[in-house]
């Protein structure tokens, strides 16, 4: 055992060692006896192949050695891609990619009936219509802002929340399995955009934001008559991911975020002018955040003091409204972010160099109208060009990303204070060049009342020369930043796919993630359900159910077997099968795909997937298991016949 030892007690790799084997008896052991010299892949990882070296040593501060793991996890969005990716910091290694709004041709999201849905069952009646013919659900998503749910402050491991601002859609990703299990569509709303969750209790609600004004409803009546156009923001409950209550504004909303006491969300918009030209939306001097009083607007909503539109409560908080205040700001304000001491928000000014602060313990008095509204402003420095986004460490200092001077501005929240009262006192501390063109930015647990002030991303749309050339199409660059010390240090380029606008820095003591399902998890719930009425036990049964010309194929893996060698179904037919992968074994995921059927999908270890397609060609497909899952996973197959119609 002592070549498992690494100095820090047993290794990992020792113990994934014990318990796999002690998995390996249970899951192939009765097919293929492990003294034939075939193992599982869990098996192998202790017996037959190198081991890596003990970890040595790192070497610099990111550097995370062989078999150690990363402080914290980071949840990246992916911009068009439309999925959600995990990555691991220090190290910035890429974990896992989340699919969410697309499609996966790994996990077969988009295809077996537990991600159909997901995707589907949240739709507005008019998309469902609009779907029918385009395959039932929209293929593409903008996922920009993926928030983790809070209890009192700080995150509670519980969900991610993002929103898809292309098709309007807010998904939530379950943090304890990593998968999606809720997406609905938002009714009335067109594009959502900034996306953040309440702090304070708890989440609560999810804030979306509006992004273009359209007619309400946007139904043809009225078309080029920009006036008529409303943008809305929606309060989603996390919870039961329902909408809660919808607010319509003044303005285009861009970003949004909330207090730590439960009282106020707050956006930035732009194109106060309500323009639809470029010239016409950035033509005047001012735009404005707009405030929005939680108590106030849930106390009209319980009084039933709205208008009911695609089904949901709509209030108008437009100027004038009792539930909004709009402050004005410099043309086209951005990012918009509360610092973890409770107290301050940055509107960030992007059209403008500066940021503007605001007390948001000024906020009461100004909605009891006894301030106005630039009242609430404490500091406004001037920065740079191009101010984005806005991160804290929890000291006192706020890091600012400036996207036309591809730097970070390192500055003094309270220096910025005093400096607008008129001392003659400079806040910036340190402007630090990027590569390039930085959007957000994000410090470690930064967004929560516990930020730590380790670690900073700066997440670049742009990455040039600093990787090898790929083509005219280039990764961009999420480049690491040690804050830990007076000064920022640069310490890492990592190349990214399209379009990780945004990152939330989680440490990993708030995540725990299983490793194998649940039997009674909802994620699978309605095949269970189906199983019991077939009188098929799902963990034992491999089996054929016939139903008029609809036709169950059940069937249970274990490495390196399916239950059903072959099957046989009628031209015609509409064909579910059922996979359960009954191995107990941390990591043993099996696949199931039918060649030339187009079907795939992933089952983990004790979960059930299922997938419907009509069996339109007769002939001889084989399936396969599309996961490498053992020794002889390539004979992890067998063959579905398919009897023509007529011969
Ligand atoms: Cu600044 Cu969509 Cu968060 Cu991108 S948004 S940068
Ligand atoms: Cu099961 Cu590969």
């Amino acid at each position: 055992m002592s070549n498992h030892e690494d100095g820090k007690g047993v290794s990992r790799r020792a113990l994934l060692g014990t318990t796999a084997a002690a998995g390996v008896g249970l899951a192939a052991g009765a097919a293929l006896p492990i003294d034939k010299g075939f193992v599982t892949t869990a098996e192998a990882q202790t017996k037959g192949q190198p081991k890596a070296p003990a970890a040595r040593p790192a070497v610099h501060k990111t550097e995370v050695a062989p078999g150690d793991l990363d402080e914290y996890y980071v949840f990246f969005s992916s911009g068009q891609c439309g999925e959600m990716r995990i990555v691991g910091l220090p190290s910035m290694r890429e974990l896992m990619r989340v699919p969410v709004f697309n499609r996966c041709s790994a996990t077969g999201w988009g295809q077996t009936n537990e991600s159909l849905k997901v995707l589907t069952e949240g739709l507005t009646p008019q998309s469902r219509e609009f779907l029918k013919s385009r395959g039932g659900t929209y293929i593409n998503g903008d996922l920009h802002h993926p928030h983790i749910s809070f209890t009192n402050g700080t995150y509670d491991g519980r969900y991610a929340f993002m929103n898809d601002k292309a098709n309007t859609r807010v998904a939530r990703v379950r943090l304890d399995v990593m998968k999606c299990d809720k997406i609905i569509e938002l009714p009335n709303q067109h594009t959502v955009h900034g996306l953040r969750v309440q702090k304070y209790p708890r989440t609560g609600y999810v804030f979306c934001n509006g992004e273009d004004g359209v007619p309400l409803p946007n139904d043809g009546k009225i078309l080029d008559n920009p006036k008529e156009y409303r943008a809305i923001l929606t309060a989603v409950d996390g919870d039961t991911m329902q909408v809660a209550w919808q607010i319509i504004v003044d303005g285009n909303l861009d970003n949004v975020d909330a207090d730590y006491q439960g009282k106020y969300a707050f956006s930035t918009c732009y194109n106060s002018e309500g323009g639809v030209t470029l010239a016409e939306m950035t033509a005047s001097e001012q735009d404005w955040v707009v405030i929005f009083d939680l108590k106030r607007i849930e106390e009209a909503v319980k009084k039933g003091d709205y208008k009911k539109m695609g089904g949901v409560p709509v209030l108008d908080g437009r100027k004038g409204s009792p539930f909004t205040r709009y402050v004005p700001v410099s043309n086209g304000p951005h990012g918009m972010n509360t610092a973890p001491d409770g107290i301050h928000v940055i509107a960030n000014g992007k059209l403008s160099p500066t940021c503007t602060v605001f007390d948001v313990r000024l906020f009461d008095d100004l909605f009891a109208d006894k301030i106005k509204p630039r009242d609430t402003v404490v500091a406004e420095p001037e920065l740079g060009l191009g101010p984005l986004h806005t991160a804290y460490d929890g000291k006192g200092n706020a890091y600012t990303t400036l996207f036309i001077d591809s730097q970070i501005c390192k500055w003094n929240i309270d220096a910025a204070r005093r400096a607008y009262k008129g001392e003659k006192v400079d806040p910036i501390l340190q402007k630090l060049d990027v590569h390039y063109q930085p959007g957000h930015n994000h410090t470690s647990m930064g967004q929560t009342k516990e930020a730590d002030g380790k670690w900073l991303i700066s997440l670049n749309k742009f990455s040039k020369d600093r990787f090898l050339n790929v083509g005219p199409l280039k990764p961009e660059n999420d480049q690491l930043i040690d804050i830990s010390g007076d000064k920022m240090v640069l310490v890492h380029d990592g190349p990214s796919f399209a379009e990780p606008h945004d990152a939330t820095i989680v440490h990993r003591s708030k995540i725990n993630p299983i490793s194998i399902w649940d039997r009674a998890d909802p994620f699978f719930a309605d095949a269970v359900k189906q199983a019991k009425a077939d009188g098929i036990n799902l963990e034992a049964d491999s089996k054929v159910i016939r139903d008029g010309n609809k036709v169950r194929v059940y069937m249970t893996s274990t490495a390196p077997a399916f239950g059903l060698e072959q099957f046989t179904v009628k031209q015609g037919d509409e064909v579910t099968v059922y996979v359960t992968n009954i191995d107990a074994v941390e990591d043993l995921t099996h696949g199931f795909t039918i060649v030339n059927y187009g079907v795939a999908m992933e089952v983990a270890p004790q979960a059930t997937a299922s997938v419907t397609f009509t069996a339109d060609r007769a002939g001889v497909y084989w399936y396969y298991c599309q996961w490498f899952c053992h020794a002889m996973h390539m004979e992890m197959k067998g063959r579905m016949l398919v009897e023509p119609k007529s011969v």
